[in-house]
């Protein structure tokens, strides 16, 4: 059980695995693979210079196969918290699935960026809303550079590897923390600890003396740096949690 009261925060962060029940395959699945390109060859920056197309056919496939799909249990369960608590609980998503937002979560953190947003990879324009899911053969091209005369693709709006983080992502974090004080509780949901900096948040909070649980199916690489461990299918085991 994770008890709060009234002298806590909590920080939140979720990977792949909450959205799993809600039929998203998580990252690591198919062995890190798609159509046997490397999580790495299609969600980079060399990637998408190397190729664009197989990039965007990528996302595009991602943007269609989330018709339909709806927040679970485990989603639902973390806005029931943030309703008790307020501006006292901040969720940190590396899932660019924005389920999180259709559940109803308020103070969300896409770290990862948002799969339903484009950017130009040239100008400055701001990033926005694009549901599009390409044609396969077609590059998407920014029209704001084309009325100027110039060719730019479109990109995800999306952190690769190699990418940095927004800072303004990581000062948001950083001020939850510090406000939180002693106070300060953590809980990891669905994620594999493998990628940074989100698997290092665990040894912030710790370094803070906060306290920590992670609920995953299975045992991830960094299952050590947490006071507490619940395993099973986060859609089962949240709501049983802040019960
Ligand atoms: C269930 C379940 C159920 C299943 N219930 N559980 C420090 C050390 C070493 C390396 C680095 C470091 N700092 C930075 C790096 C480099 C790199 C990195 O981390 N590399 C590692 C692989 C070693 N990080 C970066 O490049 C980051 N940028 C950065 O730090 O900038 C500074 C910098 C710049 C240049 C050089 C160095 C530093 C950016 C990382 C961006 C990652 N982006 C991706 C792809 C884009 C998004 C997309 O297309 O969707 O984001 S990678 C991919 O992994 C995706 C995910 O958000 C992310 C995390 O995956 P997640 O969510 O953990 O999913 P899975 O599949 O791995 O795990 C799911 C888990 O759920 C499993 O454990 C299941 O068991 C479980 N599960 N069903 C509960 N029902």
């Amino acid at each position: 059980m994770l008890n709060l009261d009234a002298s806590n925060h909590l920080l939140v962060l979720t990977g792949a695995g909450i959205s799993a029940e809600s039929g998203i395959p998580t990252f690591r699945d198919a062995g890190g693979l798609w159509e046997g390109n490397s999580v790495e060859d299609v969600a980079s920056p060399a990637g998408f210079l190397r190729d664009p197309l197989l990039v965007w056919r990528f996302y595009s496939e991602r943007r269609a196969a989330m018709e339909g799909v709806t927040p679970n249990a485990g989603h639902r369960a973390l806005v029931d918290v943030e309703r008790q608590l307020g501006d006292r609980f901040l969720l940190v998503t590396q899932n660019i699935d924005g389920l999180h937002g259709a559940a109803g979560s308020e103070r969300v953190l896409e770290l990862h960026g948002t799969l339903m947003r484009s950017r130009c990879t040239v100008c400055d324009r701001a990033p926005f809303e694009d549901r599009t899911a390409y044609r396969a053969g077609v590059a998407p091209m920014c029209g704001v550079c084309r009325r100027a005369g110039k060719d730019a693709l479109l990109r995800p709006d999306i952190v690769w590897f190699g990418e940095t983080i927004a800072a303004g992502a990581l000062a948001r974090i950083a001020e939850f923390v510090d406000r939180a004080g002693a106070g300060l509780r953590y809980l990891a949901v669905g994620t594999s600890g493998l990628v940074y900096p989100a698997a290092g948040l665990v040894d912030v909070v710790r370094a803070r003396g906060g306290r920590s649980w992670l609920v995953n199916a299975e045992r991830p690489v960094n299952a050590g740096s947490f006071d507490e461990l619940a395993l099973g299918p986060a859609g089962q085991v949240l709501p049983q949690l802040f019960a």
